[in-house]
């Protein structure tokens, strides 16, 4: 047996590779020392994995930008815009970013990560050409430093259902180019061979989502024409995220040398599909025992209890985590502020390699060898279990409140009418205005001491006082105090909510060079005091017009946190709603009428098996009810969720009877709003007109055929007119000529309907 992963944090130590990479986009340095930054963290991405004692190593995990980009330019998938744009590196930045002519590639969530990939351009005449230069330097560099490694690369079948056709050519589908594509990948192969490679991993995620036969039938044939192949290194396909359900007994069958499988969480449900099935036993079975994407330590004798179940079934057994460990922060030892009992719960990737390595020679040397661990582990989960952290009686025994507001939305909408006087087609922004230079000088100077908390205030005043006063010269309706105070918004709750833990340096890789610092959901939650009302009420004292509170809802702040595993994810939500509902009142209370309680992730959450979904949006939408329940008829509940694909939760969004729901439709020129007449959407909607992902300022004409194609589609009366999303990522200048434009068009609109 071996102890191996699929892959490891990208970044480095303090987010290395995000500062040599914005210091190339920036032109502070030059691509050589991007490059050699790079190479620098993957040698010691090699050393430290070897020295924590894996057997097998993985290479081509690493990425300048994203893995599903590079498989798109390791087949020579570049759309031609990008390929016009510009050469070598700076093609490949031009596909993940765009440039000042050309939209980047789309980008998707990896299945139901925190990480997003971009999306391959994949249409009818789409050719391939194999440019495999960087799995192989990367596998040639570590074989220099005497590490043999099993390169790893996004298998033929995800990498087609994750693409998108941009000719949106009737009857295909990326995956009709499978034949096409399938040469290249022998070819790879091949090359690798030559290389001295022994082993390849093909991920293949795609197969834990509810797949029909004929993509199934795909699959067989694929990887049978694969293992036909006569010079190549041995296959290991690779799933993790959720049980394989169909497709494990096709993945039995294929003449695979080895399948890796999940067997954590839902995925724990692989186990007995395996035993049905007779197992793999002409195969390596990688087992991923280890959660890899949360951060609790694993309990090591559960995990050696499904080992010793899975090694009658499989011809050799491995040792892994559940998936890539990019998906976790990199290491506890940094985080110094953590009470050391709370910080010995937690396993980071560092931590991860060594429980991988233990189970490994429990697994081969048996239990006595690693009797020492074992017993430390099981300390440090009796510690977590018995922690007054974990388990707070007055939390626990608080009532579930009623979810329904006191009266349905038509009565509301008139009492929001009275009370609010607003225009038709009221103009708003989503709540975050830019995070300048000042902003983060200020709150890197209060955390260096520099600045006192009482100056530090005076600056976040000072911000507001300069946005509230944009927002009335630009004539906006619904304003908002722009949140100058929040760095990222679930790390903004998390550090004033009981219950969460914080890290310093547990970065996690969110898309390209951005990451967050997601906090944990250790114990159970509470709210000690108000979180928002003194910025809120602060920005309302300063116009007539109304100020929005601003809210993170309960599923968002479980979704981009890690959760505790010791109890149903509904139950936590709901200590987290009854936490907000206090806030909601409070702000009510301080006379903010008009409170947006976001959701962006709820459709991000969504479960990839569709037998999971009624359950997950039955607790997300009993939460949001649950925080926004407590408000009067006349105060005007918002919400908001990011991203375009919302066919699979329309109905959740209608259940969550929120007043105003704003949505993402610039790129999809509102289409969503028909799809909301469709669903007997009752409510009023602000369909974004402008794509906030990019810098490119909307023309008034442009936002006007956005709007006159929403008014088409939804009754005026019901609509809002806003952006996509908050504005925290852009500049000023193109803040204040976009919203210029929208005030501006949105009067064109009203007088001339
Ligand atoms: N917060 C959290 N998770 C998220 C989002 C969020 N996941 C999904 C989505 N939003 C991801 N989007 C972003 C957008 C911007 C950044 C990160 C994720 C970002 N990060 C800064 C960086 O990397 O420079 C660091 C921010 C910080 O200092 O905290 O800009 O909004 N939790
Ligand atoms: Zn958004």
């Amino acid at each position: 047996s071996g102890a191996t992963v699929y892959g490891y944090p990208r970044q480095g130590a303090d987010r290395r590779l995000k500062k040599a990479t914005e210091a190339y986009w920036a032109g502070r340095a030059d691509a050589d020392a991007l490059l050699a930054a790079a190479r620098e963290l993957r040698s010691s991405r090699w050393t430290e994995l070897r020295d924590a004692g894996l057997d097998e190593i993985p290479s081509n995990d690493f990425s300048l930008y994203d893995h599903v980009l590079d498989t798109a330019w390791l087949l020579g998938a570049v759309p031609e815009r990008h390929a016009g744009a510009a050469e070598g590196l700076d093609r490949y930045f031009a596909m993940a970013r765009g440039t000042a002519d050309v939209a980047p590639l789309e980008m998707t969530k990896w299945f139901d990560t925190n990480y997003h990939c971009l999306v391959p351009e994949l249409g009818p005449g789409t050719t391939f050409a194999l440019d495999p230069a960087k799995p192989l330097a990367e596998f040639a560099e570590a074989l220099a430093e005497g590490v043999l490694t099993r390169p790893v690369v996004l298998g033929p079948i995800s990498f087609l259902l994750l693409a998108k056709d941009p000719t949106g050519t009737a009857g295909f589908r990326p995956l009709d180019l499978l034949d096409r594509l399938l040469p290249h990948y022998a070819d790879l192969l091949g090359q690798l061979r030559a290389a001295g490679a022994e082993w390849v991993q093909l991920d293949e995620p795609a197969l834990v989502t509810d797949q029909p036969a004929d993509v199934l039938a795909r699959v067989a044939r694929t990887y049978a024409a694969l293992a036909a192949e006569p010079v190549r290194p041995k296959i290991l396909v690779a799933s993790y995220f959720d049980r394989l359900g169909d497709a494990l007994p096709v993945l039995a069958q294929t003449p695979v040398e080895g399948v890796a499988v999940d067997f954590t969480g839902p995925a724990a449900a692989n186990l007995d599909h395996l035993s049905a099935i007779g197992g793999v036993r002409d195969k390596r079975l990688v087992a991923g025992v280890v959660d890899g994407r949360n951060i609790w330590a694993a309990d090591l004798t559960a995990a050696l209890d499904t080992l010793g179940t899975l090694d009658g079934l499989a011809g050799s057994l491995d040792v892994s985590a559940s998936c890539s460990l990019l998906h976790v922060p990199l290491d506890t030892t940094p985080e110094r502020d953590l009470d050391a009992e709370v910080a010995s719960w937690l396993s980071f990737a560092r931590q991860k390699l060594d429980e991988i390595v233990t189970l490994r020679r429990g697994l081969t040397d048996g239990r006595e060898v690693v009797a020492d661990a074992l017993a430390t582990n099981a300390a440090r989960l009796a510690s977590r279990a018995a922690s007054p952290i974990t388990r707070v009686p007055a939390v626990r025994d608080r009532l579930v409140a009623d979810t329904r507001r006191d009266s349905p939305y038509a009565i509301r909408r008139q009492a929001q009418q009275a009370k609010l006087g607003l225009p038709e087609l009221p103009t708003t922004t989503i709540g975050s205005f830019p995070q300048t230079t000042e902003l983060r000088r200020a709150r890197a100077a209060l955390r260096k001491g520099a600045l006192t908390e009482d100056a530090y205030e005076e600056a976040m005043r000072a911000e507001i006082r300069a946005v509230i006063a944009d927002q009335e010269e630009l004539g906006l309706d619904v304003l908002v105090h722009g949140e100058p105070e929040r760095t990222d918004m679930v790390q903004y709750f998390a550090e004033q909510l009981d219950g969460f833990l914080a890290t310093r340096h547990g970065w996690v890789q969110s898309y390209g060079t951005r990451y967050v610092r997601p906090p944990i959901i250790a114990g159970d939650v509470s709210r000690p005091a108000p979180m928002t009302v003194a910025w809120s009420t602060y920005a309302a004292s300063l116009t007539s017009r109304p100020v929005k509170g601003m809210l993170t809802g309960p599923v968002t702040m479980l979704a981009w946190s890690f959760v505790r595993d010791d109890q149903p994810e509904a139950e936590t939500a709901r200590q987290v709603a009854l936490a907000l509902r206090d806030e909601v009142t409070d702000l009510e209370a301080a006379g903010i009428a008009v409170i947006q309680v976001d959701e962006p992730a709820l459709r991000e959450t969504l479960p990839l098996r569709a037998a999971d979904r009624a359950g997950y949006l039955a607790w997300a939408v009993t939460a949001f009810k649950l925080a926004t329940s407590g408000a009067r008829d006349e105060t005007q509940i918002h919400t908001h969720m990011c991203y375009a694909e919302f066919g699979d939760v329309l109905q959740a969004i209608i259940d969550m009877d929120a007043d105003v729901i704003s949505l993402e439709a610039a790129r999809s020129n509102m289409a969503i709003v028909a799809d909301l007449t469709t669903a007997g959407y009752p409510n009023e909607v602000g369909p974004g007109v402008w794509d906030i992902h990019s810098p490119r300022v909307p023309s008034v004409a442009e936002i006007t055929a956005h709007l006159r194609a929403a008014t088409a589609a939804f009754p005026a009366d019901r609509l809002w007119v806003n952006p996509d999303c908050g504005l925290k990522t852009r500049g000023y200048p193109e803040v204040r000529a976009t919203l210029a434009n929208l005030v501006t068009a949105t009067a064109r609109l009203r007088s001339q309907p």
